[in-house]
């Protein structure tokens, strides 16, 4: 019986001057855009932990939200009571997919035999929802992070049992993933990091995420999953140093390890804007590297210097991404994961969909000013001018194979080459991005 969001009905489009709250104003999921539907072009996912599994705990303050599954009951009860609201909230807000970590969906046991036990039951129940169900699974991953094993880290612990512990929750959390038809499966560092250099052997720990990440890859092809594999940057918390900073040391480690033809990023808005980067910086970085797998979309706060995980809520953040990633052909397979959370004094059932409705319509809204940004090429056109002169002359002679330092000195010398500085023009290009916000 799911009866949490009994008050709420679907939510459907009613357009920007509706004044129900529990409408959407801009997300008309049929909607053609950039010659794909809103659905198609967004492929939004609900996640499970912040929406159903964090309590409003903060490091001050206890449990907030006090859901019914979240009462002390028997654990696996409390699972399937928290499955059946998570599904009648999926088919209510109608995100395309749902994410989930392991430890999300099912309760630990007393040794790994009963953890995986009460896994598998929660899995098959969630088979079987699926079945009725339009929801997709737009990723699964395992949580490695959370209990105190991990607490020096996973496939970068000192303690080998650690590894072979991760080792294990991630093969059956991708067996899961497939069996679920699962787009994509991630992996975040969590504690993969340290927090002092007077107890950690660097070199060594990074040779150890190599070797995990070779057994995952490997693991891929042996059960035929022909999703994307993910790995998500953050550059601190919980750890100080943490291996996966950005997108640009993700990727120097995966061409270390010979891996970046097999992995790809899943990029979080409020990483990074915490590795001091923009979240439109970080995807064209991974874009530029045919790295771009998929996101998490959240925000941060400027006043506040960790990770608050805020719903999106303005155009303004949303469209340099967007405009990136939707002229490059759009997300693929990865998807618009809403990893992020209400804040804790937001205790009522309806808060869960304002907060839905809210990233859902300002991604939609992004969305169509974008369409009018890639249709009117201003900004492409600039761009594709500035660098113009690398597709004459000059520009083919440095690339020519017979060309060498020396040659193009001798060129400077004879052609007198005096470039002259050429306006970036920022301003200007500014006011023309202000005309679509
Ligand atoms: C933590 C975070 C994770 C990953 C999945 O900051 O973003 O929820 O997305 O483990
Ligand atoms: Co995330």
């Amino acid at each position: 019986m799911s009866d949490y969001f009994k008050n709420i009905n679907e939510i459907i489009y009613e357009g920007p001057d509706s004044d129900n709250p529990l409408s959407f104003k801009y997300y008309d999921e049929n909607r053609q855009v950039l010659g794909k539907t809103m659905k198609e072009n967004l492929r939004f996912a609900t996640c499970y932990w912040h929406t159903f599994t964090w309590p409003g705990l903060d490091p001050f303050g206890g449990a907030t939200f006090e859901r019914p599954w979240m009462s002390s009951g028997d654990p696996l009860k409390m699972a399937e009571m928290k499955l059946d609201e998570a599904f009648d909230f999926f088919n209510k807000i109608k995100t395309s997919f749902f994410c989930f970590h392991d430890r999300d969906i099912s309760p630990e046991g007393s040794n790994y035999k009963e953890t995986q036990k009460n896994f598998l039951y929660i899995i098959d129940l969630i088979q079987s929802k699926m079945e009725t169900s339009k929801v997709k699974l737009l990723w699964g991953t395992a949580n490695a992070f959370s209990h105190k094993r991990y607490m020096s880290g996973a496939s970068t612990n000192p303690d080998p049992e650690v590894f072979a512990y991760k080792a294990a929750q991630v093969k059956d959390c991708m067996d899961a993933t497939k069996r679920l038809g699962g787009s994509n499966y991630v992996l975040w560092g969590g504690r993969e990091g340290y927090e002092t250099i007077l107890n950690t052997n660097m070199g060594l720990e990074i040779d150890n995420l190599k070797r995990f990440l070779e057994l995952v890859v490997d693991y891929k092809y042996k059960i035929g999953f022909d999703g994307q594999i993910l790995l998500e940057p953050k550059p601190h918390e919980p750890t100080k140093h943490q291996y996966d900073f950005d997108s640009a040391s993700c990727l120097a480690f995966l061409r270390k390890a010979g891996l970046e033809n097999e992995i790809k990023l899943n990029i979080e808005a409020n990483h990074a804007t915490l590795s001091g980067h923009s979240f439109e910086h970080e995807i064209v970085y991974a874009i530029a590297n045919n790295a771009l797998g998929s996101l998490d979309i959240n925000r941060g706060d400027t006043l506040l210097g960790w990770d608050t995980d805020q719903f999106p809520n303005s155009v303004l953040e949303l469209i340099l991404p967007f405009y990136h990633i939707f002229s490059n052909g759009g997300i693929g397979k990865g998807g618009l994961n809403f990893d992020a959370k209400i804040r804790r004094q937001s205790i009522d059932p309806e808060d869960l969909f304002y907060a839905h409705i809210g990233g859902m319509d300002i991604c939609a809204k992004t969305l169509l000013a974008v369409e009018k940004m890639i249709n009117d090429k201003k900004l492409s056109d600039y761009v594709t001018k500035r660098y113009e002169d690398w597709q004459k002359d000059l520009g083919n002679y440095i690339y020519n194979k017979g060309t060498t330092l020396e040659s193009i000195h001798q060129k400077v010398l004879d052609e007198n080459i005096e470039p002259k500085p050429r306006s970036g023009n920022q301003e200007y290009l500014e006011n023309i991005l202000n005309k679509y916000l």
